[in-house]
């Protein structure tokens, strides 16, 4: 097989130069390189001739590429023609068994192999190209994605603008209602406190002299009442200390006739109910009473109406509220329809419904405004290199390789599914997915898979390299329930530049490096 050497290392430095690999402090001009003269000591400037001694067999490989071989597998007999293709690593044998039973030829081969060399490196990179081809494609439809998900979100962001706009005036219409339901509440209660009927207001008044004329004759009784005592007095102290013998008649008349008073007076005050006359301080609680005095809102048999129509109409309200929010009747039907709803305790239809305007719109922008930054988020997320796996989201890969048919899907899931019984193990969710520039690699990571029968639980990680197709190669399970997935994609390829192809300078073994 052959292999490129580490041709990384053969690069002219930006003024023409190369370093010794071994010697860096010895440059020469890159044209030394391979000029069949030994310049570094560790022979690193001739890999591609024999100028250098060593372990190694340099052949030139005229029309092709120089190739170099182990000194082991020279003069051994077989010809290496993936090496050298001039079959020069076999001369020396060749020569010492001319004329021999034993002789053999290593005929020049070189052309033909250069010939399919070139052959192969044309299909190599046409397909490169068609790959590239296909990169280019997913990256198109990427970027078209992209741009189609910044017209949604200028959309989205206009509606939400537009909806805003709209809430706003919801809102104010709303507070419109509540301030003037508010103040229609606040007038109720002033229209009630000034509503007595004229009835009362007269009866106040007429009662409001009474009481003041009762108040007077009370206060003149208990003036009196006290005159009459301080005069009994007098007149009881007279009949205790006055002298009968001095035979006045007067005295003895004024006596008597206080007796006689004092009888009757008594016998009047015992007769007399003083509870059925309502004394100053309950007239008095009476006239608080009637000050105090409210109109109910409306008669009894008015009350009854207003409450069931309030009935009717709350029941109805569902109905009442799709025909007003679609316009068939007004807002206030309330009003329309006789009800008065300043006293309500709870909010009136007419409020509800703007409420509920309101509600609903604020639930629309905040709907739309989540549905915005998800696309926001998806817009910004940068899918892969180049955003390239955003085209391939939910594109899945499928191969059968031989007891297994393996599967993923991008931003999906991968499966391992038997292709004896058909059962599916799931081997994990995608989770990342980076790109190794030195490599030329895209990884994929699947993770949180089924767990493996008394194992972890699977993950798998995906490798894939350029290719035309998206195919998978080899699967590998180095430790249990651990996949790790060769394939190859568009997805990883570079962009196709020519200049960027290098050929290979020198052909060598694959185990040697
Ligand atoms: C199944 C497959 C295998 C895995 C074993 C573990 O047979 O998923 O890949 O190694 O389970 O028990």
């Amino acid at each position: 097989m052959i292999f490129i050497l580490d041709l990384s290392k053969y690069q002219p430095d930006e003024d023409g130069n190369w370093t010794c690999l071994g010697h860096p402090e010895i440059v020469l001009s890159f044209s030394q390189v391979n000029d069949d003269i030994c310049d570094c000591p560790d022979g690193s400037d001739e890999p591609g001739t024999a100028a250098c001694s060593g372990n190694w067999f340099h052949c030139r490989n005229e029309g092709h590429i120089p190739g170099k071989l182990p000194s082991s597998r020279v003069n051994d007999g077989v010809c290496d023609y993936d090496v050298c293709c001039d079959g020069s690593d076999e001369a020396g044998l060749i020569e010492s068994l001319k004329g021999t039973e034993l002789e053999f030829k290593c005929e020049n081969r070189c052309k033909q192999v250069h010939k399919e060399y070139i052959e192969r490196i044309h299909e190599e990179r046409r397909l490169l190209k068609e790959a590239s081809g296909k990169r280019k494609e997913l990256i198109k439809k990427a970027t078209e994605q992209r741009a189609a998900l910044k017209k949604e979100i200028d959309v989205k962001a206009n509606k939400v603008a537009e909806l805003k706009e709209k809430l706003y005036e919801k809102e104010a219409a709303l507070q419109e209602v509540e301030s003037r339901e508010s103040q229609n509440k606040n007038h109720k209660k002033n229209t009630h406190a000034e509503a007595k009927p004229q009835i009362v207001v007269d009866a106040y008044d007429v009662l409001q002299k009474v009481a003041d004329a009762h108040r007077k004759a009370t206060d003149d009784v208990t003036k009196l009442n006290a005159e009459i005592e301080r005069l009994s007095k007098i007149i009881e102290t007279m009949k205790v200390e006055y002298n009968p013998n001095f035979n006045d008649p007067a005295v003895k008349q004024a006596i008597r006739s206080y007796e006689e008073y004092k009888v009757n007076s008594d016998e009047g005050n015992a007769g007399e109910s003083s509870q059925d006359v309502p004394d100053v301080g309950s007239v008095q609680n009476v006239l608080i009473g009637l000050q105090d005095y409210r109109a109910p809102s409306a008669p009894q048999s008015t009350s009854l109406v207003a409450s069931t129509k309030r009935k009717i109409v709350k029941f109805l309200e569902p109905v009442l509220l799709w025909l007003a929010e679609n316009g068939v009747i007004s807002y206030g039907f309330e009003s329309t329809f006789g009800v008065d709803t300043s006293d309500y305790e709870e909010d009136s239809a007419e409020l509800k419904i703007h409420k509920n305007i309101v509600k609903k719109a604020q639930d629309e922008v905040s709907e739309l405004e989540k549905q915005l930054e998800e696309v926001q988020t998806l817009h910004d997320t940068e899918h892969g290199p180049n955003d390239i796996l955003r085209s391939l989201k939910d594109t899945c890969v499928a191969d059968n390789l031989g007891e297994y048919v393996y599967e993923f899907c991008f931003y999906g899931g991968a499966h391992q599914k038997s292709t004896k019984d058909n059962s599916r193990v799931d081997l994990g969710k995608f989770d990342n997915s980076s790109y190794d520039e030195a490599k030329k690699t895209l990884t994929l990571n699947f993770e949180n898979g089924a767990r493996c029968w008394s194992g972890p639980i699977r993950r798998a990680s995906i490798t894939l390299s350029c290719g035309t197709e998206s195919k998978i190669l080899q699967v590998t399970e180095p430790e249990r329930c651990e996949y790790f997935i060769r394939g190859i994609s568009p997805a990883a390829c570079q962009e196709y530049r020519e200049d960027t192809i290098t050929t290979p300078k020198l052909l060598t073994v694959n185990d040697e490096l």
